[in-house]
């Protein structure tokens, strides 16, 4: 059964009004390499530059109500920043969204953070995140999304085993101080900074720490933080019938944790992973899974390559969800493999462009949120405003 040109449209109506993904405070600020940064003179460098690009992006793109902070870059003063945060969103319209426990700069974190052998170190750390819970409390945030730097350049420089048990004990101390509706989220990443051994550095390790850490944590999925031949849907598959998926940290790369714009280079590996989420939906696995873009495009300008990885989001989402999954469950029941596949390859060569050009002009949204950044003369304004002026940023983004 093939499905109507209607029927199409509803199917995109409805999956293009569920969709919702959270942009980071820190795609909108300098950002560079190791070797150098190049400065833009509209990016953002105080909490509310990053505020109004946020939501000058929801503006165009009506699909981003929330930013994610990171709490040393965002909230330097911890609990004392809230009240300030609570009016930015007030005033441009959008929400805290996950809060990023900052572990990896302070000079102390120099041999890790929460696997640090120092025992004071390890408490000042855990400390850092119990004030990150703190602060997402305050701020009606569900999700602490934590992501560790700690590992090793150098073979028996550390104790891996050791590190596994410090890891459990702090983790298990920060699912404690969440509140019954929050979420602590384990991001894994395979190296970088750390050479030799990284202590979260995959799925298996995070799926472990979070299992041990209580009820409510869960794994984070960067889609840079694999090698380069892992099977990323199929981690995703894993993560959602083990219940364990909390949410994903969007990018792509062509090497290693690359940070560019979703789907820049290869968007049928994010079609793939949209794909196993919808099946899980269709089969009713219980998830709530947080869509989160974390990318530091450092050519790119920030807001224009931010909109464009919204778009790209919708589009590679929108294509997945109108795949035929009960004629694939045919085919694949039935081994038709060259048929299920064309189906499979079909659904992402489907040009879903138009549908979400319609589905915005329905919803009031510029049908072309690219034209409509650059007509609006938001960027040059702000590199009147900002230029020249740019502090600091740290450069793990
Ligand atoms: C890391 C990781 C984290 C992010 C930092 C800034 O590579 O992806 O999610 O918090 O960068
Ligand atoms: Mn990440
Ligand atoms: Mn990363």
């Amino acid at each position: 059964m093939t499905l109507s040109e209607s029927a199409i449209g509803d199917a995109a109506f409805r999956a293009l009004d569920a969709f919702r993904i959270e942009i980071p405070s820190w795609g909108f600020a300098n950002t560079g390499t190791r070797f150098g940064k190049f400065a833009q003179p509209a990016a953002a460098s105080t909490i509310e530059e990053k505020f109004a690009d946020a939501a000058e992006v929801n503006r165009l793109t009506g699909t981003t109500p929330t930013l994610a902070l990171h709490v040393l870059w965002d909230l330097p003063n911890g609990l004392r920043d809230v009240a300030a945060v609570r009016e930015l969103e007030l005033r441009f319209g959008i929400r805290s969204g996950s809060i990023n426990p900052t572990l990896f700069q302070d000079q102390e974190y120099k041999y890790g953070s929460l696997a640090n052998p120092s025992r004071a170190i390890r408490e000042r750390a855990v400390k850092h995140v119990f004030d990150s819970i703190e602060i997402a409390k305050a701020l009606g945030s569900r999700d602490i999304s934590l992501w560790l730097a700690d590992g090793s350049n150098y073979p028996g420089t550390q104790s891996i085993g050791k590190r596994i048990g410090w890891l459990e004990e702090a983790l298990g101390a920060a699912h404690d101080r969440l509140a019954a509706d929050q979420r602590l989220l384990i991001e894994y990443k395979p190296f970088e900074p750390a050479f030799y051994h990284t202590d979260i550095a995959d799925w298996g390790m995070a799926s472990h720490l979070a299992r041990s850490a209580g009820p409510q944590a869960r794994v984070l999925v960067d889609t840079g933080h694999h090698y380069m031949a892992q099977n990323i849907e199929q981690i995703v598959a894993w993560l959602l019938h083990t219940g364990l998926l909390g949410g994903f940290h969007f990018n792509d790369r062509r090497y290693a944790d690359d940070d560019l714009t979703l789907g820049s280079i290869d968007p049928y590996q994010i079609f793939r992973i949209f794909h196993e989420l919808h099946c899980a939906r269709t089969e009713g696995l219980p998830h709530a899974v947080a869509y989160m873009i974390d990318q530091s495009h450092n050519l790119k300008g920030k807001i224009e390559a931010m909109v464009q990885t919204v778009m790209t989001a919708q589009e590679l989402y929108l294509k997945a969800a109108l795949l035929d999954r009960e004629r694939l469950q045919e085919l694949q029941q039935s081994c038709d493999l060259v048929a299920a596949e064309e189906l499979f390859r079909g659904a992402f060569w489907r040009d879903v462009r138009p549908l979400a050009a319609a589905w915005r002009e329905a919803r009031g949204l510029p049908a072309d949120p690219l034209t409509a950044l650059r007509s609006s003369g938001y960027v040059e304004r702000a590199e009147r405003e900002r230029g020249g002026r740019h502090a600091a940023v740290g450069g793990y983004a």
